[in-house]
């Protein structure tokens, strides 16, 4: 998979060097490359904002130095990927779709995706009208209800849950199975050795007895009825009318 990062702050993005993302990189699963924005400006203090057109508080990134570096990006992935490959752009905006798991499988199975951080108050919208004019496919991604700075932390969300998904990434593709949100529903409790410990204010705490019985039927039954009653408990919303 190719990821292109386009941001301000291309620092931001130093973690995709670390850990799990570090590894696909040098294995070879994953190529990552992050542009500066300002490559694509050219007057003396590489410009990339303005004020909002019509009045209004903070400012707006302006339209040129985007449609530049989508198109020289564009040029460079098909260099490598072939002239018939077109990523998916996405953008990072609280007033986006939600980003949920299923968009992170969705997004694992593409061959390249650009992720554009927009900072300030947003970027000027006749970027997305030409982007649609040009055919391009475009998607506008939120994390949640909540207000970020700029799209930088959440393109290391948005990588970090789609890179993880791609074939060969994860050593034990077993791991993302049972986990959280991948079957609808919160994961089950876990537990260790030692079965039996004593915990710090001196109460003894025992791992559940059928997690000892070998009798992995009866276990993945009560790991099932777990998630389903952490799930009511925690997050309803994610239970259908009939299950809440
Ligand atoms: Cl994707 N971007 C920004 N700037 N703020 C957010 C967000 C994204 N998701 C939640 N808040």
């Amino acid at each position: 998979m190719r990821i292109d990062v386009i941001t301000i702050f291309p620092e931001y993005l130093a973690p995709l060097e670390l850990s799990l993302i570090g590894r696909a990189r040098r294995d070879g699963l994953l190529d990552l490359h992050v542009h500066d924005l300002r490559e694509w400006t050219h007057d003396r203090h590489r410009t990339v904002d303005d004020a909002p057109l019509g009045g209004g508080a903070g400012m707006v990134m302006k339209p040129e130095p985007w449609a530049e570096a989508f198109a020289a990006v564009r040029r460079a992935g098909q260099q490598d990927l072939g002239e018939g490959v077109e990523p998916l752009i996405v953008f990072p905006n609280p007033a986006g779709q939600p980003f949920t798991q299923s968009t992170a499988q969705e997004w694992s199975q593409c061959e390249w995706l650009v992720l554009a951080c927009g900072r300030y108050e947003g970027i000027d919208e006749r970027v997305y009208e030409h982007l649609a004019d040009i055919g391009a496919e475009v998607a506008l991604a939120s994390l949640g209800d909540y207000v970020l700075n700029g799209g930088e932390v959440a393109v290391l969300a948005i990588t970090e849950a789609v890179v993880r998904l791609v074939p060969g990434v994860v050593g034990n593709a077993e791991s993302l199975v049972e986990e959280s949100h991948s079957e609808g529903l919160l994961e089950y409790p876990l537990y260790t050795r030692p079965a039996r410990w004593e915990d710090p204010a001196g109460v003894v705490r025992e791992a559940p007895q059928i997690l000892l019985s070998g009798d992995h039927g009866r276990i993945a039954a009560w790991r099932r009825e777990q998630s389903v009653e952490r799930t009511r408990r925690r997050r309803p919303d994610l239970l259908g009318d009939e299950a809440r």
